[in-house]
């Protein structure tokens, strides 16, 4: 309730703001492969005064699921959509267009949450996990950089002992953030450099820690155990941290991305998710899909953010009717 007043009053706030009119057109940019793919499936199908037929309807269900929207989403999107058409609700394609902007702005809603540290955890400690390559360390040295801006203390400890090169990207960051890292040496134990990060930051009262993991590991030893162990050494130092655990998706990962999600959670007991690299990818939609495999879950799992490019600056809160309006805009927008 208290997400969706405060969805209502940013809505308010927003309409006929040119600063958002400006941020919508860039992130329609970054998101323009999948706009394109959305468009090139509905070709000019939803402009103009054309009739609402079966052709437009079959038209947006093929873009769909082209931009990876998944089954689910994309018939409960459809069936939705149709069950308006067959009571007439929608009498020409630009009430369809509509209609389809709401349906997929109430799917998304439920995800919409501003991350936020809470104080009175100190450390507050925000574990980064999911497959290598995905986005991990870059998010952190990018979220870093907005804790930084709010005035935080942050350390990062780089769980990702696989890689020698983990521990100096993530130096990179720390660097450029004013971050100190905690690391050992690589092959060390994750959940150790993790609870040495902790005890750092409490010796010298950093407000958080950000800790990177691994996405693979070596031979025999198994990812998901690993993080079990993190997770139990961390909540020894802590019984409530880790405070957020977050799960990395790479966009393009398209439906695996529900699949990865199950797991991570079912290991870490994820709190949510960031959705990395899209402005790369022509699947975008697979928001939707993560949001129908989440529909049933007893807590909603929160996308905090989207990644939209490899700089510091490409970090993104995410808002449903942003994106939404983004992925429909029409050329030239913005
Ligand atoms: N275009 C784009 N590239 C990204 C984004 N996030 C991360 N990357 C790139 O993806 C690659 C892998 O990222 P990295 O953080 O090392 O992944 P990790 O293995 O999960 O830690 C790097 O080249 C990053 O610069 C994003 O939002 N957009
Ligand atoms: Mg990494």
């Amino acid at each position: 309730m208290v997400a969706e007043a405060a969805r209502k009053g940013k809505r308010e706030a927003g309409d006929g703001g040119r600063s958002e009119r400006g941020l919508l057109g860039r992130l329609s940019e970054r998101l323009g492969k999948t706009r394109a793919r959305l468009a090139s499936g509905l070709g000019d199908l939803l402009l103009g005064e054309r009739v609402l037929d079966d052709e437009v309807l079959e038209a947006l269900e093929t873009a769909l699921l082209v931009t990876d929207a998944g089954v689910e989403a994309t018939e409960g999107i459809m069936d939705a959509l149709k069950k308006r058409v067959s009571r007439r609700e929608l009498s020409d394609v630009a009430a369809l267009r509509a209609a389809l902007r709401r349906e997929l702005e109430e799917m998304l809603a439920p995800m919409e949450q501003r991350f936020a540290v809470r104080a009175r955890h100190r450390p507050f400690v925000v574990l980064m996990v999911g497959v290598n390559g995905a986005g991990k360390t870059t998010t952190i040295g990018k979220l870093a950089r907005q804790l930084r801006a709010e005035g935080r203390s942050v350390v990062f400890a780089a769980g990702d002992t696989f890689r020698a090169a983990a521990v100096e990207q993530l130096e990179e960051w720390g660097r450029r953030n004013d971050a100190a890292v905690i690391a050992q040496g690589q092959g060390a134990d994750s959940a150790s450099v993790i609870h040495d990060a902790m005890e750092a930051a409490r010796a010298r009262s950093v407000d958080v820690v950000l800790a990177d993991t691994a996405g693979r590991l070596q031979a025999k030893r198994n990812l998901m155990d690993e993080l079990r162990k993190i997770r139990r050494v961390v909540a020894r130092f802590d019984p409530e941290a880790p405070h957020e655990a977050i799960l990395v998706l790479d966009a393009g990962t398209g439906q695996n991305a529900v699949r990865q999600v199950a797991e991570f959670d079912d290991a870490v007991g994820l709190t949510g998710l960031i959705v990395a690299k899209l402005d790369g990818s022509a699947r975008a939609g697979v928001l939707f899909a993560i949001a129908a495999a989440l529909r049933d879950r007893p807590t909603p799992l929160p996308v905090y953010f989207i990644g939209v490019g490899e700089g510091v600056d490409d970090l993104r809160p995410f808002d449903a009717r942003e994106f939404v309006g983004a992925l429909l805009a029409e050329e030239g927008h913005g």
